[in-house]
C-alpha cells in the first residue's frame, strides 16, 4: 500500500465516521504525491501525520432557553487545526448537520486556503448543530451568548479569530461579539465580519462572492475570453451566492439560477437580485416567495430534484458557481453541466463537488476552480479586517476591493504556475493543493516538532 493510502487508512481507524473529513484529506494528499517524491524531507519530518491531526479540538455544551422557557442543548465546536502560518482563522457554522467530521473537513480545507492567500493566518473552524431557521431574534441572541460563554476563553486577536459561515452572518457576529466583550472586557479584533459601525471592514460582506467572480475572471482571461454576456448558474442564496451574483451583473454576465435548501429558482431573463436580497437578507424567508413577484420564473421544489442530482445543474449555461454547501454537485450533475456546454466551474462553497464530479471536470478539460482557491476572498478580507483593527484604521471600500482583486489574482496565478511546474497545466486542484501545502509544510519544519 502506498504511503498516502496507508495514512488515510490509519486516519479512518483513529477518527472513525468522519466521511467529509476523509474526503477533504484524500483530495489534498492525492494531489501532493508528486511533491512528496520530489521533497523527501516532508516525509522525514512526518508532516502529513502531523497535519491531519488538529492541534486542538474544543467541544462543548451549549445550553440555552427557548421562548417557551424550555431548556435546549446543542453541541459546540472549535477545531484549532494548524497555526504554522499565523493565528487560527476560519468561520463558525450554525446548521443542524454540523458534527465533528464536518468541522474537521472545513478546518482542514481552511489551512491550505489560508496559506494560498499569502497572508499570515493559520486554519481553524467551528460551529454548532444549532438550527437558526424559525428561531426568534431573542433565541438567536441567547444561543450566541451561551456559545460565546465557553468560546471566549479559547480565542483572541493573536490566538484564534472566528468569523461567519453557513447560518452565521452579521446579526450572529454582533451577538457573539457583544458577549465576548462583556466577558473579556476587551474591544479587540477577535471576530471578523463585524458591522461597519464597530470595527468591521468595508467589502467583507461582499468578499467571498466577489472574490469567486474575480477568480472566474482570471480563468476566463486565460482562455482569451471574458464574463461579458455569459449565462451563469448559481446555487445557494446566502451570503456567497448573493454577492457572486452582484459581481457577475457588474461585469456584464447573467446569473439565471439560485437555490435554497427547499428548492431552485430558474429565471431566464436573469435573477432579480434586489428581490433575493429582500427575501433572504431582510425577511429571512424562503426562495419560493420569488414567484409572487415573477410568475415567469420556474421553481423546482427539492422533492422534485432528479435522482442522484440537484435541479440547478441541469440548465444550459457557460459557467457554474456552486455557492451552497458540501457535496451539492454530484457526478450526474457534472455530466449534465458538461453535456450542456458549461466550460468553467468556480466553487464559492467549500467542497461543493463530490470527488467523482471533480474527476469528471478535470478529465473533461473544463476550467475548474476548487473552493479552497476560488472562495479564499472571504477569509483574505477577514485578515484585512484584522489588519485594520490592529492599527485602529479604516480603509475605504475601493481600497479593500482592490486588495481583494490582487489577492485573488495572486492565488489564481500561484495555483496555475504550480500546476504547470508539475506537468498538469490545467489542473488547479493539484496546483492549489501543492502551493498551499508547501507553505504550511515548510513553516512546520522550521518551527520544529510541535
Ligand atoms: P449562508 O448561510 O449565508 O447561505 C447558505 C446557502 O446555502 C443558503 O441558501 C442555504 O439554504 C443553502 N444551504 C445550506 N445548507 C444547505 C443544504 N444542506 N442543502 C441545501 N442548501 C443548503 O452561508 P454562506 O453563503 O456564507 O456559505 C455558503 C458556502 O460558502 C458554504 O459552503 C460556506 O462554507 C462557504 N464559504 C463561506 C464564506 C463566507 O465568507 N461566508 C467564505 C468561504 C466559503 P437555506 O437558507 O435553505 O438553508
Ligand atoms: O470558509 C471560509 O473561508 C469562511 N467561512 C470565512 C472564514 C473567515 O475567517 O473569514
Amino acid at each position: 500500500m502506498s504511503y498516502i493510502k496507508e495514512t488515510i487508512e490509519k486516519l479512518k481507524q483513529t477518527s472513525p465516521a468522519q466521511v467529509e473529513f476523509y474526503q477533504a484529506v484524500e483530495d489534498v494528499l492525492e494531489s501532493i504525491e508528486p511533491l512528496l517524491e520530489e521533497r523527501p524531507k516532508y516525509r522525514e519530518h512526518s508532516i502529513i501525520e502531523r497535519l491531519v491531526e488538529p492541534e486542538r479540538q474544543i467541544m462543548f455544551r451549549v445550553p440555552w432557553m427557548d421562548d417557551d422557557g424550555n431548556i435546549q442543548v446543542n453541541k459546540g465546536y472549535r477545531i484549532e487545526f494548524n497555526s504554522a502560518l499565523g493565528p487560527y482563522k476560519g468561520g463558525l457554522r450554525f446548521h443542524p448537520s454540523v458534527n465533528a467530521g464536518i468541522i474537521k473537513f472545513l478546518g482542514f480545507e481552511q489551512i491550505f486556503k489560508n496559506a494560498l492567500t499569502g497572508l499570515p493566518i493559520g486554519g481553524g473552524k467551528g460551529g454548532a448543530n444549532f438550527n437558526p431557521k424559525g428561531k426568534s431574534d431573542a433565541e438567536i441572541m441567547r444561543f450566541c451568548q451561551s456559545f460565546m460563554s465557553e468560546l471566549y476563553r479559547h480565542i483572541g486577536p493573536n490566538t484564534d479569530v472566528p468569523a461567519g459561515d453557513i447560518g452565521v452572518g452579521s446579526r450572529e457576529i454582533g451577538y457573539l461579539f457583544g458577549q465576548y466583550k462583556r466577558l473579556a472586557n476587551r474591544f479587540d479584533g477577535v471576530l471578523t465580519g463585524k458591522s461597519l459601525l464597530w470595527g468591521g471592514s468595508h467589502a467583507r460582506k461582499e468578499a467571498t462572492g466577489y472574490g469567486a467572480v474575480y477568480f472566474a475572471q482570471c480563468m476566463m482571461d486565460d482562455k482569451g475570453d471574458s464574463l461579458e454576456g455569459k449565462r451563469c448558474l448559481i446555487s445557494g442564496s446566502g451570503n456567497v451566492a448573493i454577492y457572486a451574483m452582484e459581481k457577475l451583473y457588474d461585469l456584464g454576465a447573467r446569473p439565471i439560477s439560485c437555490s435554497d435548501s427547499s428548492g431552485t429558482i430558474y429565471h431566464e431573463q436573469g435573477i432579480d437580485l434586489d428581490l433575493v436580497k429582500r427575501i433572504k437578507e431582510e425577511q429571512k424567508g424562503r426562495l419560493e416567495e420569488y414567484l409572487e413577484t415573477h410568475n415567469n420564473a420556474e421553481y423546482t421544489p427539492r422533492d422534485d430534484y432528479p435522482k442522484d442530482g440537484h435541479s440547478v445543474w441541469r440548465y444550459k449555461a457557460d459557467l457554474a458557481f456552486p455557492c451552497a454547501t458540501q457535496n451539492e454537485l454530484t457526478a450526474k450533475d457534472a455530466q449534465s453541466l458538461l453535456e450542456n456546454g458549461c466550460k468553467c466551474i468556480v466553487e464559492g462553497a467549500n467542497m461543493p463537488s463530490t470527488q467523482a464530479a471533480v474527476d469528471l471536470f478535470i478529465e473533461s478539460g473544463a476550467a475548474y476552480g476548487p473552493g479552497k482557491a476560488a472562495n479564499a476572498g472571504g477569509v483574505a478580507t477577514s485578515q484585512l479586517e484584522m489588519v485594520q483593527n490592529a492599527s485602529m484604521l479604516r480603509w475605504d471600500f475601493d481600497e479593500v476591493d482592490e486588495k481583494l482583486k490582487g489577492i485573488m489574482s495572486n492565488i489564481y496565478h500561484d495555483a496555475k504556475r504550480t500546476a504547470e511546474d508539475f506537468g498538469h497545466p490545467s489542473n488547479l486542484v493539484l496546483g492549489a493543493n501543492i502551493a498551499g501545502f508547501r507553505k504550511v509544510a515548510d513553516a512546520m519544519i522550521e518551527q520544529g516538532v510541535v
